[in-house]
């Protein structure tokens, strides 16, 4: 069994994300971050960093002591070690899925996140910032278009750990102030993934 410490967010989704596509068990723990909740010790001793998601494996395949991990991006690293799946054997499969899941946790994330604070949550609004960080949120969308027009996912023919990072942060699109009928092959992949049934297990555990 695996604890998962959780919100509904675009990070916290990928973790629900692979767990369902794998059948993994495990047991959600919601946590209140905008009432900081993630600042209690009990949550700190897991997962330093004060921010969800963070797991625990109660079950590592070294037969150890139970196991804790943050950083969303090493999660689905775990994981997909764990079960040897949706992370290829093959080695530039493999490098090539690392490439973008690195892509998504160094830029398609971080810079979409800002782009959400300064135009969604900012009590002030500063023009800069916002041109700023969308400008940036088009020049990433432009450049998953392009890898998904030779692509049928992220990193090849396999839906991998690479597309479970980035599809949460693509739902929130209209948000970051992007039309996906700007990018085709994005709005192509997006739809493919929006229908897969794991994909919609965890969206409903995550409005449940
Ligand atoms: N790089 C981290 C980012 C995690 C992150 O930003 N989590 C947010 C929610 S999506 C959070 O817990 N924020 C609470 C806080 O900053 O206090 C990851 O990918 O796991």
């Amino acid at each position: 069994m695996i604890d998962v410490y959780y919100a509904p967010t675009p990070n916290g989704h990928k973790i629900t994300l692979f767990l369902e596509e794998t059948g993994l068990p495990y047991q959600l723990h919601r946590l209140d971050i905008s009432a900081g909740a993630q600042f209690k010790p009990a949550f700190l001793a897991i997962a330093p960093n004060n921010k969800i998601p963070a797991i625990v494996d109660n079950q590592p395949a070294d037969g150890g002591v139970p196991f804790s991990l943050f950083e969303s991006g090493a999660i689905l690293l775990y994981l997909a070690d764990k079960t040897g799946q949706l992370l290829s054997h093959d080695l530039r499969e493999r490098h090539t899925t690392l490439q973008w899941l690195f892509w998504q946790m160094a830029g398609f994330g971080p810079m979409l996140g800002q782009n959400h604070h300064f135009s969604q949550y900012a009590p002030e609004k500063f023009p800069y910032a916002i041109n700023r960080y969308r400008t940036e949120t088009a020049r990433l969308y432009g450049v998953l278009d392009k890898q998904l027009q030779e692509n049928r996912y992220i990193a090849g023919e396999q839906y991998s750990i690479a597309d479970i990072a980035t599809y949460p942060w693509a739902v929130s699109h209209e948000k970051q102030n992007i039309s996906l009928a700007d990018y085709p092959s994005v709005q192509r992949w997006f739809n493919e993934i929006q229908t897969r049934p794991a994909v919609e297990r965890a969206w409903r555990r995550a409005n449940g």
